[in-house]
């Protein structure tokens, strides 16, 4: 039956002095990914592109994408027809990457490191580029040309040789002209157009046409994710991935300062992306009238917006929680751990200095996280499902590897060789003392 029309699109409300902790800690969960399940599920196909390469791209692509591909990949140079865009978007677009292209420069690891431990000892640590990247983007519900931006420019500031970024043909076999006109920015060098687990596969294993790649990146569906997490455990495969990745989430924190429409607009900004997005307000001290006005605006927004239907569902499963003070609000947004935390806050700056979890912050009342995902310059691709406790969201570095060496004198090695004997023989290591001790006995000579 259809909804009545005035069931408000309302979320739970929590005053979390009264919350047990057995439910202060299902607060903080995120809706369980089953990733045995889904591993399971994916691995068939998986299998199907390691065994079979193009012939299995091609029908997987043909089953699920509806396209009938002639040829699986495309590379540069893209046809000025196939990047066609109106003039507004692709002005957009370049103000966007050189944004982000500056903010990932800066972090570029280039001088070498370098310490003398002990005298003529020097250890050094430098960075080079990962060879060969893989960034998913996704399709589906909406085509994402900022996810484009947002893997492949770090790829590009790294230095990576091969970027292959896959993407879901459309019905026609084609690319949508804001990817191919992103992928072109950011110079990659192959284009797989494949979505899903069959993509994910190509780029682990290789096929005659698709290189294997070492790294893969990006998010994606749970199809997606599935594969990305059974690769990363074959041996054979030999290939890393970003992180595990879930649905996207917002944190917002408001005090009597915020901005009614603003908070709303923030969190229904989240809301859109899927009906498994997170969606947490903690409210400050709000009076009633003020988080009511809150509310309010959440119903009307979400009505006047074309993915109303998505927001519904995503908007019901989402929580205010009410605490005292700023401090509390930021001790709980910790805990969860949020992909975005967005302060609307007397202090927002001030507060700053508190945030321990989080994957990125959005400070103040005219800093949407919408800036964020699409052209301020800061990565989109972010910690999900509380992963923001011990991972950083995709940076420059992320298409690094750190190599370290050590350059060690003659006189460093009469400091410091005895003291590696030493150590050798307390773990019965003869032939580690021997390196040394030839050596020493060869400077004893001189
Ligand atoms: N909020 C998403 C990124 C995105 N938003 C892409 C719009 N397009 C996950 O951080
Ligand atoms: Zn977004």
């Amino acid at each position: 039956a259809p909804e009545p029309k005035d069931t408000p699109i309302q979320m739970r409300s929590y005053d979390l002095a009264s919350v047990p902790p057995s439910e202060r800690a299902a607060m903080l969960k995120r809706p369980t990914l089953k990733s045995e399940e889904m591993i399971a599920k994916v691995k068939p196909i998986v299998d199907q592109v390691r065994l079979r390469g193009d012939a299995a791209l091609r029908e997987l692509t043909a089953k699920f994408d509806k396209a009938q591909l002639e040829e699986v990949i495309i590379r540069p140079p893209f046809t000025q027809e196939s990047m066609r865009l109106p003039e507004e978007v692709k002005a957009a677009i370049d103000v966007a990457y050189r944004n982000v292209y500056a903010f990932h420069a800066a972090q570029a690891d280039k001088a070498p490191l370098e310490v003398e431990t002990m005298p003529g000892v020097v250890c050094s640590r430098f960075a080079r580029p990962i060879a060969t990247v893989g960034l998913y983007v996704p399709g589906g519900t909406a085509v994402l040309p900022s996810t484009a931006l947002m893997l492949g420019i770090p790829a590009q500031v790294a230095g990576c040789k091969e970027i292959v970024l896959a993407t879901p043909p459309r019905a026609d076999g084609s690319i949508g002209p804001e990817v191919m006109y992103v992928a072109s920015l950011v110079g990659a060098t192959c284009i797989l157009k494949a979505g899903g687990g069959q993509a994910v596969a190509a780029m682990a294993y290789g096929t005659e046409t698709v290189p294997k790649v070492d790294k893969i990146f990006g998010p994606g569906n749970q199809w997606v994710t599935a594969a990305k997490m059974l690769v990363q455990n074959d041996t054979e495969a030999l290939v890393a991935i970003d992180m595990p990745a879930g649905p996207s989430e917002v944190l917002v924190i408001a005090d009597h300062t915020a901005d009614a429409e603003f908070v709303a607009a923030d969190l229904l900004s989240q809301a859109e992306h899927g009906v498994d997005s997170q969606v947490v307000l903690v409210a400050v001290d709000l009076t009633p009238e003020h988080l009511q006005n809150i509310e309010q605006a959440v119903d009307r927004q979400a009505r006047a917006l074309p993915r109303v239907e998505i927001m519904k569902v995503s908007v019901s499963k989402s929580l205010i929680v009410t605490v005292k003070t700023v401090r509390e609000a930021l001790d709980f947004s910790n805990e969860y751990a949020p992909e975005h935390l967005i302060l609307h806050l007397e202090d927002a700056p001030g507060a700053v200095q508190f945030v321990q979890n989080a994957g990125s912050v959005f400070v103040g009342a005219y800093s949407p996280e919408s800036c964020g995902d699409y052209a301020s310059g800061t990565n989109h691709t972010l910690p999900t499902n509380g992963f923001a406790r011990q991972f950083s969201g995709v940076n420059t570095l992320s298409f690094q590897k750190h190599i370290t060496s050590q350059q060690v004198t003659k006189a460093g090695l009469g400091k410091l060789g005895p003291v590696v004997i030493t150590l050798a023989e307390c773990e019965g290591l003869d032939a580690h003392a021997n390196a040394v001790k030839v050596r020493l006995a060869a400077l004893a000579r001189e």
